[in-house]
């Protein structure tokens, strides 16, 4: 039986450091207007949506950031998402900086930063929260780099897992998962989410057009290729959909290369922007397509073999394979 949800993506221009929450948030409701005119259920916003994004800016003292994060959601600068969502009956999915009073590991309160993502009900309740796992980037300056990418200095590393829920989903139910941005292109993070048997990843991303590492040589459209490649197979190999969503566009002189795209579980793409501006692409979801991957090449109960990936949970960093030499002659 066909379970029909209709996805937007919806894709932000670029967002200025000079501009406030106002104006992104302005352009995001008329973003859900839009949605909801073309008959969308669910609109996925990029990573760190309501401001410019701030980890390429260096500050010495990293408490001069918070100006750059949310303390509560809603708030009245985010308060206008909600209304929008009770007005249209749509939900959606928020990347933030998420400022926290929360006890650590240690059970120590203290002042906690994260690189969030929320994906909210049309009622305005929050259904699920993702903390960025995968920061990546640097954590001092670094002279080298043309422009800084300092996630490692303003976020701690996620400390939720990649948590999947069964909630409503439009017009129908639907197991949720969220990721951030470089996760992507880690297949650890998919197949966390599939052994949940995920059917929709909403995610959001800000990605320089250039490798921003200053050391070799990456052509120009290889960063798309890569960004496409990783959701591509993560829906295929987890049999799942996704929406990848882009911030796009040069904000003050830097610029992230958009792209944003609706994947489906064959790893095809469904949808994709062609511009670097606020941009609504919108695709019919069947989720009823997830079960075909998951009965038959990748039904996990099946075929999974756990015991000989021991390595990826044991193990941080790669290590060099034993030599193998030929004999010697005679
Ligand atoms: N915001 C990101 O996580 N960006 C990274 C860049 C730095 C490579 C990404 O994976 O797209």
């Amino acid at each position: 039986m066909a379970r029909t949800l209709v996805l937007a993506a919806a894709q932000l221009g670029p967002i200025q450091k000079a501009e406030g929450r106002d104006v992104a948030v302005g352009r995001m409701v008329r973003l859900m207007e839009k949605a909801h005119r073309r008959g969308a259920e669910v609109v996925v916003f990029p990573e760190l949506a309501l401001t410019t994004f701030f980890p390429r800016w260096y500050e010495e003292e990293p408490e001069r950031a918070d100006r750059w994060f949310e303390t509560a959601l809603p708030s009245a600068a985010t308060a206008p998402l909600f209304e929008a969502a009770r007005r249209y009956g749509i939900g959606f999915h928020l990347g933030y900086a998420e400022l926290a009073h929360e006890p650590d590991a240690a059970g120590r309160m203290r002042k906690r930063r994260f690189n969030t993502a929320v994906y909210v009900h049309p009622s305005g309740e929050i259904v699920l929260k993702y903390r960025k796992v995968h920061l990546p980037g640097h954590a001092e300056y670094d002279p080298r780099r043309g422009v800084q990418h300092l996630e490692k200095r303003y976020f701690e590393v996620g400390d939720l897992g990649f948590p999947v829920v069964r909630a409503p989903l439009g017009g129908t139910e639907a197991n949720i998962g969220l990721m951030i941005c470089n996760d992507r292109r880690w297949p650890e993070a998919w197949r966390v989410l599939g052994l949940q048997q995920v059917e929709l990843v909403m995610l959001g991303y800000n990605t320089p057009s250039l490798n921003m590492e200053n050391r070799g040589f990456e052509a120009h459209h290889l960063r798309v290729f890569h960004s496409h490649l990783s959701v591509q197979a993560g829906c295929y190999q987890n049999a799942c959909f996704a929406a990848a969503v882009a911030k796009a566009g040069t904000e003050d002189g830097h610029e992230l290369f958009g792209h944003s795209i609706i994947v489906n579980p064959q790893g095809e793409i469904m949808a994709q922007a062609t511009s670097w501006e606020d941009e609504l692409i919108v695709a019919e979801c069947d989720l009823s397509m997830c079960d075909l991957g998951r009965r038959t090449i990748f039904d996990f109960a099946r075929h999974r073999r756990p015991e000989a990936y021991g390595r990826i949970t044991a193990q941080v960093g790669s290590e060099a394979p034993p030599a193998w030499r030929p004999r010697p002659a005679g």
